[in-house]
This record gives C-alpha cells, structure tokens and sequence, in this order.
C-alpha cells in the first residue's frame, strides 16, 4: 500500500530535480548518479516531525529482493536527515526504475551490516571514502518487503 500524503520536496534542487526526472518519466529516465552510470533508486518515507511525504534518491545497493539504504551525505559529520525519518516510521516505498515496492526499513549492526556494507561498497566505492571521513559508523538499513507493525508499537 503506498505511502500517501502531503509530498514535500527535498531542500536540494539537484536530488529535487532527479526525483522529478525519475517519477515523471515512469522510472527509464534520472535513474543513475549524475554521469557515472551508477543506479539509483528512489525510497518513499514519512517525515518525523511533519509527517510529510519525503523523497530520497540513493545508490542501488540490491541482493536476492533487499536493498541497502546508506545514510553517508557523502561523508559528512552528521546522519542524514531522513536517518531519522526511518528510525520513527521503517514503512517505505521504494522505487528501482519502474518497480514499486512497499518496503519496511531495519537498521543493522554487527556482522549483518558488514555483510551489508560490503555489497554497498561493490556497487558503490566511494562509500569506502565517505566511512573514512565521515567521523561516526554511517548507518546502514536493510529495506525488505513485508508490513511492519505500527510505528511505536
Ligand atoms: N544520500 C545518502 O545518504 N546516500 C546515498 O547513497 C545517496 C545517493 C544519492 C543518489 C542520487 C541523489 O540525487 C542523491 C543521493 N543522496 C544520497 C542524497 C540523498 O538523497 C539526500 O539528499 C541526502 O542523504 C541528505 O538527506 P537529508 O534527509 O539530510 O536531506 C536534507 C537536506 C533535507 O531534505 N532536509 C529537509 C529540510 O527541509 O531541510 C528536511 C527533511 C526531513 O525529512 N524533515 C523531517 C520531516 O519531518 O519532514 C524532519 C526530520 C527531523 O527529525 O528533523
């Protein structure tokens, strides 16, 4: 059942734009990072605060039906914003080209995350550079589909 309500645009005209590009054109056009060729998927989640629908284009991190969302903002000192979007409300939509899926989000740790970051550094290196960077262990969810129970329970 997908997400519904009041969509708010990213802040940032770039990922503004992409998500633009990536709906209107069914999911065939804006699909990669920019020039690198890289896939993109589009993941659907409920604001925290404003309980606004939100928009977060991120690297294509996918094994056996299960993504990877890797909160990294490219290295910087603080989680993202929609890190905390997950941590209050793990239902998502997620799109990857013209698939649409409800997901449910599930941060992990341990030997589960390495196994995770792996993947997402085969499918995305710079990953590697931004953990260098970046300060803090940057947060890694699993998105899998099924239904979770309500958020708070
Ligand atoms: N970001 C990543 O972290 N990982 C990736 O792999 C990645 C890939 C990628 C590919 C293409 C592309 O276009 C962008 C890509 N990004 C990637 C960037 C990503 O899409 C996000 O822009 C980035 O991670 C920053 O996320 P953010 O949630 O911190 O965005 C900020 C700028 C933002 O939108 N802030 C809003 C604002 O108005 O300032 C608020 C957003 C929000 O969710 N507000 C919550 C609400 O209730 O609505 C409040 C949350 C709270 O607790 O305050």
């Amino acid at each position: 059942m997908p997400l519904e309500g009041e969509y708010e645009p990213s802040a940032t005209q770039w990922v503004r734009e992409q998500v633009e590009l990536y709906e209107s054109s069914g999911g065939t056009r804006g699909t990669t990072l920019r020039d690198t060729g890289l896939p993109v998927v589009i993941v659907t989640m409920r604001g925290a605060k404003s309980g606004k629908i939100r928009k977060v284009p991120l690297m294509r991190v996918e094994h056996e039906g299960r993504y990877a969302a890797v909160a990294s903002v490219g290295g910087a000192p603080n989680h993202p914003v929609w890190y905390y979007n997950l941590q209050a409300d793990p239902r998502v939509d997620l799109q990857d080209g013209p698939e649409r899926r409800s997901m449910v989000a599930r941060e992990v740790t341990g030997d589960e995350r390495a196994e995770w970051w792996q993947r997402a550094v085969a499918a995305f290196s710079p990953y590697g550079e931004y953990q260098e960077k970046a300060g803090r262990v940057i947060p890694v969810f699993v998105l899998e589909p099924g239904s979770p129970t309500a958020p708070g329970n």
